[in-house]
């Protein structure tokens, strides 16, 4: 505490002081935490609710799943959490059974390293990380239920994401029923006969191995020697979504390179189309939409047949999205992985090769295999790049372009990704960038197929880049049996489709850029696979009954690491080094008794926890079921507007666009077809807040000195007599700038941070933080302590007396526009018109209990430690908590009007009863509007408008 406080508290016993605050603080928590103030209502089981509470409206509120790290929180990471707990509170307020609640997403990475670099076991820094956030936590004062809070790491709820990974392994994506089934389902179709077994052999006479095989290529969790992205540097092999754009893992920024290893995989894939299709319901930002639809990646096109040149049994299939320019294909190129190309390739050059096809090598195979070699050390990502220079070999082979029946050379290059399409492509360099780049360092033909809008003309040799554009006529492209000239692109698509398809040599298709989930890592610190396998190496899931499957305790958790550089390394996981864990002898329940097993030894990656716990939140104690159903469906079952059901309001950071909200929703849609909840959708309404950044001060070296040091001077910032630079950055311990919840509650009180975060600006906007403006919402709650309770008796000071007429109208517009800020998540202008109303009960000088009280009301989802202490001081004996917000009066809300006079050359034409707030733009409007004005008017020009808002507006005719 200042002395500048110690004294006033001496002389106001009774002042808000941050000693007065911490006081009210601590008590209030306890009092809450102690009468289960938050805890919401279940419809039964054993969090079961009153049928009063019950019976309202429902409000699931909640924040995105926080990692409790090592260096605590700092006052950039509570901004989300006090959101929703002011948005919960004002729900709780106006009439709603609320459900808030927070826990901790505690497998991962991070953990892992700290633990490897202390030596300190990562459940026990983990679980310290924890309580400390906890702590930190609680001194906010967040409305939590705290009955529902679990970590990923707990036995208990980890048992449940391994039997949804049991679940989603023991079924397969039917796409006739656009739905997943039990696998029974589809081995009830291959024994009947219905559906026929890869090579036609009945099901019967299939080896066990056979037979796992097949349900392997079905199962929506399959383990695949799939190229994957290996990471040496990490350890462990990541998902697409956490390599960069550079191609180099997301955290720890490392060479990710293209391994072929065995790995578990989610098939996503199979859940493209409803991902996409039911992003349209879903209340969620335009921005986060759209970096889901992009990375699903719709694109309409054709698959075509070109017959390979020698080799009648073969053929090479490309997807197109601009079939309409196949007059145009001029070459074609493989992925260098595609199984084709060994196929197709012929001993020599043939006669003629140009040297720069060739890569100076000897053979087309000599070629192929270096050039092989070369691609395999590029990631997707940096094949795809659109700057660089375009590499490949000819692999000596020619195809004929179906609809001109020309020969056209077959070459492999790595702009070509084997995971995308067919792995294929047909070349049309006049209206392809890539191609365009590619045909000119290859000297290959162009032909201009659509013809350019622009004065380039139709010789491609003379472009300086590809013609790309969907809005041209074609051109160039008459066949023997099929003309496309004069088409637009549109038309030209559908008529050479139709031609493609009447041969049986092509077809119109759709084809998505999303590719299946890596899911396994090699890590310690996850969720082990309830997956064991026999002496033949085949996969069997562990019976429910064997769950949860235990993180065994081991000394060495440390994830062998490589050379990062070096991609010639393979993964080598921790689990795998404790022999007594990883053999066992079980008896699986399946009839064939006890026998030998090893247990997968890949652990989930740290997304799977993340993937269902708004469920949990919701009977987070059932030990029968993941959740019960009635109870599911009472938080989170469809209804109107929310056909996919859904939390209600889902706050996070934009940075998990795509990885966490993508499977997320995977997960929901698969557990909705297996009928074991209601919603398809986790979250109905989602919203991104802003970050809270911080000036960061840099010496004359560019290195960051700690900000709290450093002092403002004739517009100069100074640290240790020399002059710094400030930039306006991120917030934390790196760039020593810091700050966190608990300085600011030690100075100021919990619901000063809380008003201030909230005050800052619009929530989903950045802002930067700046410790010397809090005190501006300090002032604010002391003005309104005092406004209630005399500083010197610590009594309250109200009067039962009617206010006046302003006082009434300040009161009931602050009640009505604060309540329309609240639903709109807008705390900025709630508290903006609160400090209004509170200034203006400044000036009363007895202030009636009504508005005393409105004040407390409508601060409380904001201030609510401040609010129950003024509440109980007002004399009531319930908790401010769960008293019902006042309601408006509009006849107290509307403006009174005043009358505007509008005059034309002088003359009083017309006069407009206007608000005394109009602005000078819209009373223009008003005025020009007029139908009076109009009429005399009449048709004539206006030379000049003078507007003296809100009494005149004189218009000067031309
Ligand atoms: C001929 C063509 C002509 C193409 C033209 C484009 C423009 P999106 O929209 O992303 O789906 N493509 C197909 N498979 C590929 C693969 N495995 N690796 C790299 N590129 C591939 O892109 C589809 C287009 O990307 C396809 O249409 C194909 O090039 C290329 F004027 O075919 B196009």
């Amino acid at each position: 505490m200042s002395e500048t406080n110690a004294a006033a508290e001496v002389a106001a016993p009774h002042r808000y002081t941050a000693a007065l605050a911490a006081d009210i603080e601590a008590r209030w928590q306890d009092f809450w935490a102690a009468n289960g103030t938050y805890d919401a209502a279940n419809p039964s089981g054993d969090l079961a609710g009153d049928a009063e509470a019950v019976a309202r409206p429902k409000k699931f509120v909640m924040d995105m799943f926080p990692y409790p790290s090592g260096a605590g929180l700092h006052v950039g990471h509570p901004l989300g959490y006090i959101a929703t707990d002011a948005y919960a509170r004002y729900h709780r307020m106006t009439g709603h059974n609320v459900l808030h609640t927070l826990g901790f997403d505690a497998f991962g990475l991070p953990a892992e390293q700290y633990a490897v670099q202390t030596g300190t076991h990562p459940r026990v820094s983990t679980e310290a990380n924890i309580e400390n956030m906890r702590r930190q936590l609680r001194r906010l004062g967040l409305g939590h239920d705290p009955r529902r809070s679990f970590a990923t790491i707990d036995p208990d709820y980890y048992r449940w994401t391994q039997w949804i990974f049991l679940q989603i392994f023991n079924s397969w994506y039917d796409p006739e029923a656009r739905k997943a089934r039990p696998i029974a389902t589809l081995v009830e179709q291959f024994t009947s006969g219905e559906r026929p077994t890869p090579d036609g052999r009945p099901w019967a006479e299939l080896t066990e191995a056979e037979r796992a095989d097949v349900l392997g290529g079905y199962r929506l969790a399959y383990a695949s020697d799939a190229p994957v992205n290996w990471c040496p540097g990490l350890g462990t092999v990541l998902a697409n979504e956490e390599v960069t754009a550079e191609g180099r893992s997301e955290r720890g920024n490392f060479p990710v390179f293209k391994a072929k290893l065995r790995q578990w995989n989610m098939r996503i894939t199979a859940y493209a189309d409803r991902l996409l299709s039911d992003l349209d319901a879903l209340d969620w930002p335009e921005a986060i939409k759209l970096q889901q639809r992009n990375w699903i990646g719709r694109s309409e096109g054709a698959r075509v047949d070109f017959p390979v040149a020698d080799h009648p049994e073969a053929k090479i299939t490309v997807f197109t999205t601009r079939q309409d320019t196949l007059f145009g294909a001029t070459y074609m190129v493989l992925a260098p992985e595609h199984g084709l190309v060994d196929e197709i390739v012929p001993a020599a050059w043939p006669e003629g090769t140009h040297e720069v096809w060739t890569g100076g090598h000897a053979t087309p195979a000599a070629a192929i295999a270096a050039y092989r070699k070369q691609a395999a050390a590029k990631s997707d990502v940096e094949r795809q790049a659109e700057a660089k220079d375009k590499t490949g070999v000819f692999t000596g082979a020619f195809a004929v372009n179906p609809v001109s029946g020309e020969p056209v050379p077959v070459f492999i290059a790595d702009y070509v990704l084997m995971g995308y399409g067919t792995g294929a492509i047909m070349a049309v360099p006049a209206h392809d960038t890539r191609d365009f780049a590619f045909a000119r360092a290859f000297e290959l033909p162009m032909r201009c197929v659509v013809k350019p809008s622009d004065d380039r003309g139709t010789d491609p040799s003379t472009w300086d880049d590809a013609f790309a554009s969907y809005d041209a006529k074609i051109v160039n492209s008459t066949g023997e049996s099929v003309s496309l000239d004069g088409l637009g692109v549109v038309e030209a698509k559908a008529r050479i489709t139709e031609w493609l398809e009447a041969r049986g040599i092509g077809e119109g298709t759709v084809n998505f850029r999303l590719r299946d989930w890596l899911f396994s890592r090699q890590r310690y610190w996850g969720e082990p696979f309830p997956i064991v396998y026999d002496e033949d190496g085949i996969a069997h899931p562990l019976p429910e009954s064997m769950l949860p499957l235990e993180l065994p305790e081991v000394d060495d958790y440390a994830p062998r690491t490589f050379d990062p550089d070096d991609a010639d390394t393979s993964p080598e996981t921790p689990l795998s080094r404790n022999e007594d864990w990883v053999n066992v002898m079980l008896d699986l329940g399946d009839g064939r008794g006890p026998r030998r097993y090893r247990r997968e030894t890949n652990t989930m990656p740290n997304w799977a926890g993340s993937c269902w716990y708004e469920l949990r939140y919701l009977d987070p104690r059932n030990d029968d079921r993941l959740v019960d159903p009635d109870i599911e469906r009472y938080w989170m079952g469809p209804r109107e507007g929310q056909p996919g059901g859904g939390v209600d309001l889902y706050i996070g950071g934009a940075e998990h666009a795509v990885l966490h909200l993508l499977y997320a929703r995977f997960w929901s849609k698969v557990l909705f077809d297996l009928r074991h909840v209601s919603s398809s959708e986790p979250f109905h309404k989602l919203y991104n807040q802003g970050m809270i950044q911080a000036f960061v001060y840099r010496d004359s070296r560019g290195i960051a000195v700690p900000a709290a040091e450093v002092e403002e001077r004739d517009g100069a910032y100074w640290y240790q007599g020399e002059k710094v630079t400030r930039v306006l950055g991120k917030m934390g311990k790196s760039l020593k700038n810091a700050v966190t919840p608990d300085e600011i509650c030690a100075e100021y009180g919990a619901d000063t941070l809380r008003l201030y975060e909230l005050a800052m600006g619009p929530l989903d906007v950045s802002r930067p933080w700046d410790t010397r403006a809090v005190v501006g919402q300090y002032r604010l709650l002391q003005r309104l302590w005092r406004n209630v309770v005399d500083e010197n008796t610590g009594e309250p000071v109200v009067v039962d007396a009617e206010p006046d007429e302003a006082t009434l109208r300040a009161l009931h517009k602050a009640i009505d526009g604060v309540r329309q800020d609240m639903v709109g998540l807008r705390f900025n202008t709630a508290i903006a018109k609160i400090t209004e109303l509170n200034n203006h009960v400044t000036k009363v000088r007895e202030v009636p209990r009504q508005v005393a009280e409105g004040l407390v009301l409508l601060i409380a989802p904001l201030a609510p430690h401040i609010a129950e202490e003024l509440w109980r001081k007002l004399g009531h004996t319930t908790s401010v908590v769960h008293e019902p917000l006042p309601v408006a009066d509009p006849a107290y809300v509307v403006d009174e009007t005043v009358t505007c006079v509008v005059q034309i050359k002088g003359k009083v034409k017309a006069r407009l009863e206007v608000s005394p707030s109009v602005s000078e733009d819209e009373l223009e409007k008003l005025a020009l509007g007029d139908p009076a004005v109009v009429a005399a008017l009449d048709g004539a020009g206006i030379r000049k408008v003078i507007v003296r808002a809100p009494k005149l507006v004189n218009i000067v005719p031309a």
